[in-house]
């Protein structure tokens, strides 16, 4: 499979392509960088601009390669599936799908060294299951990122508004920060009271905004969250024996040693 990394990871979070070169090597499942790829481009985005540049980008993204793609970005995942399904190309996958379906939960199971007791809130993203028919998943209950956080020992704990917008997709971050730090303020409202040591997420936009988001609402509007937000490829790969220092959450803008110590420590198995 080639690696599709979009915007985001590479100048944002490398740390999540660290973690999934690791993942991936210990499953030996081969995956190589897609050489020469540019921004899939954003669905939320430049498809709402423009229809024919939109296609015309993916297409030419999708055209670099003649294997499957991967993608650990929602949003990448819905440009490329759906343009791969217009213009007959690859098969493109997204990391948490394909853990879920191809590699299986017990597997997982079976691969994990350290055991992470940590109680999360799970953050899916729009794109990750809408449109269901295109994604093949169920939108109102979806659970595959619960039962994978709960496969390395994580509690995925029930929250208000668990399916609700992060809302940092569809350039809202970039135009409308304060309508984006607003739906912010609500999620993090909720998963506050809920207790958790982080917020687990499978896309790296979804990640920046958590991320960044907090850090806005504690400057601007005095409120004290301070819940880590990590994708779940970085607890994975943790979970699989990688340095917590390699999986680059200690570079993340909101990050508690609490949490690197209960990631440090988890539980070594037998
Ligand atoms: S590329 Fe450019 S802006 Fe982004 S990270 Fe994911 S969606 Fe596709
Ligand atoms: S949620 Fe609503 S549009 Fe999205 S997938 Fe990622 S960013 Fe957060
Ligand atoms: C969100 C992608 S993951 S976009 O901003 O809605 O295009």
């Amino acid at each position: 499979m080639k690696f599709f990394p979009g915007c985001m990871i590479h100048n944002r979070y490398p740390g999540i392509e660290a973690s999934l070169y690791y993942v991936f090597d210990k499953l030996g499942i081969k995956i190589s960088p897609l050489e020469g790829s540019s921004c899939c481009p954003a669905p939320g985005v430049v498809k709402s601009i423009s229809e024919e540049l939109w296609i015309e980008l993916a297409s030419r993204n999708l055209s670099l390669s003649d294997e499957d793609i991967l993608t650990a970005c929602n949003g990448c995942f819905t440009t490329l599936l759906e343009a791969s399904s217009k213009i007959n190309g690859v098969d493109v996958r997204h990391v948490a799908e394909f853990l879920y379906r191809e590699v299986g939960i017990e597997e997982i199971k079976k691969r994990v060294v350290k055991k992470l007791p940590i109680r999360v809130a799970v953050h899916y993203g729009c794109h990750f299951f809408r449109p269901s028919k295109s994604k093949g998943m169920d939108s109102e209950k979806p659970i595959m990122l619960d039962e994978l956080v709960e496969a390395i020992g994580a509690e995925s704990v029930s929250y208000r508004h668990k399916f609700v917008c992060c809302g940092g997709g569809g350039g809202v971050r970039a135009a409308a920060t304060e309508v984006a730090n607003d739906i912010l303020n609500l999620k993090m409202d909720a998963i506050s009271a809920a207790e958790v040591d982080a917020i687990v997420v499978i896309c790296p936009l979804c990640l920046h905004q958590f991320d960044v988001g907090q850090i806005e609402l504690r400057e601007q509007r005095g409120e004290d969250y301070d819940v880590p937000a990590i994708h779940y490829i970085q607890l994975l790969a943790i979970a699989m024996g990688m340095d917590v220092d390699k999986s680059g959450l200690v570079h993340h803008n909101v990050v508690t040693a609490e949490l690197v110590e209960k990631l440090i420590q988890g539980e070594i198995m037998e």
